[in-house]
């Protein structure tokens, strides 16, 4: 039905899945044409697809399930699982003198539970869930104490230095736009952070909560115990849209389940030189390479992006160590192929 297009969406939804959904419309209004809509005017998608709501995934399933039975290899019958105990993951640093790493970061999502997802949600549910979120962080203390910073409020130059630092997230991406999810911009979003910038919390960017651990270096397992923990003090305010089957409620199918990305930024220049090989390590270890500035990016001075790829039916000490191990294998053969040049 869609052509000259090799999203997930474009594969599976035929004509027949088009007549048999065209009229349904989930109870926030969102409807067949509302999911697909991103997809069919960015032809290079990956996926293709967005749900409104919770109700979305249910409604519009015989396009979802197939979506997500092969992207993340979980079935219509499948069950999540989810382990977020730091004591569970073997991640010693794998380059403690800094040759490689860069900076680890780790994020989930979180929507809130009963609210629609950001691709239909009104402007004044989107400012509840800025007030709700950001008046349970500012009550945090310890090591997550910070502030919040509504979108509104920053200067470009501070905005766009948060960007280049990697901290914020940029604006007007071209699937979050047709997706609906660029819509009252700026209302109602921002980012929450401490002061040494390792705990942020953007608010309703893709999903109405993005909760990131970060910090310099390789120490894979402390920025995965930060995070454990600011999540368990979220939960203590906020219940989270979860079902038994898909995990965590997101916007993009791609990130059901633990909801979670875990990346290095990592300099492997011999590496670069051999993409087939680089990522014939990457796939056997479920990773993803994305460039130096995020999803849809390049690589600048020779620093990857490489994460997990898996989230859904892997529990998030899974997630994490898919991407430890990689990077292990990674850096591995990166000291091989500098023994040998
Ligand atoms: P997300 O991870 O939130 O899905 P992006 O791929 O757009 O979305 O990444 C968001 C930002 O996080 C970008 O600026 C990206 O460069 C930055 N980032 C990702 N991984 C790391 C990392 N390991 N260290 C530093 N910054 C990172
Ligand atoms: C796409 O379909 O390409 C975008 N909507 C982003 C999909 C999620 N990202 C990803 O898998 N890398």
């Amino acid at each position: 039905m869609i052509e000259n297009s090799n999203s997930l969406m474009a594969k599976f939804l035929t004509k027949e899945i088009y007549e048999q959904l065209k009229d349904k419309k989930t109870s926030n209004g969102y409807s067949l044409d509302d999911v697909i809509k991103s997809g069919k005017e960015n032809l290079d998608s990956g996926i293709g697809a967005y749900a409104g709501d919770e109700e979305s995934y249910k409604l519009f399933a015989p396009l979802f399930d197939p979506i997500i039975e092969e992207y993340h290899h979980f079935s219509k019958s499948d069950k999540h699982k989810s382990d977020f105990n730091p004591k569970h993951l073997n991640a010693k640093n794998p380059d403690v003198k800094g040759e490689y790493i860069v900076s680890t970061r780790i994020r989930v999502a979180r929507n809130i539970k009963n609210f629609p997802l950001g691709p239909a949600i009104s402007d004044k549910q989107r400012k509840e869930v800025e007030v709700r979120v950001s008046e349970l962080l500012n009550s945090f203390d310890g090591d997550l104490k910070g502030k919040y910073y509504a979108l509104n409020n920053l200067s470009d130059d501070e905005r766009n230095s948060l960007i280049s630092s990697h901290f914020l997230f940029k604006a007007g991406d071209r699937f979050l736009e047709s997706a609906g999810l660029n819509r009252d911009w700026p209302n109602g979003r921002g980012i929450f952070h401490n002061d040494e910038k390792t705990f942020l919390v953007w608010i309703n960017e893709e999903d109405e909560l993005r909760v990131i651990s970060m910090q310099d270096g390789g120490d894979i397992k402390e920025v995965f115990t930060r995070l454990s923990y600011a999540i368990e003090k979220l939960q203590e305010g906020i219940e989270f849209a979860y079902s038994e089957h898909l995990g965590y409620i997101t916007s993009c199918p791609t990130n059901l389940g633990t909801a979670m990305r875990a990346s290095v930024h990592i300099k492997l220049p011999y590496l670069a030189k051999d993409m087939e090989l680089f990522k014939s390590i990457t796939d056997r270890y479920h990773l993803q390479i994305r460039g130096t500035d995020g999803e849809h990016s390049q690589s600048k001075e020779g620093i990857y992006d490489i994460s997990n790829k898996r989230r859904l039916g892997v529990s998030e000490v899974e997630c994490v160590q898919d991407m430890y191990d990689g990077v292990v294998a990674l850096i591995a053969k990166e000291k091989d192929l500098e023994t040998n040049a």
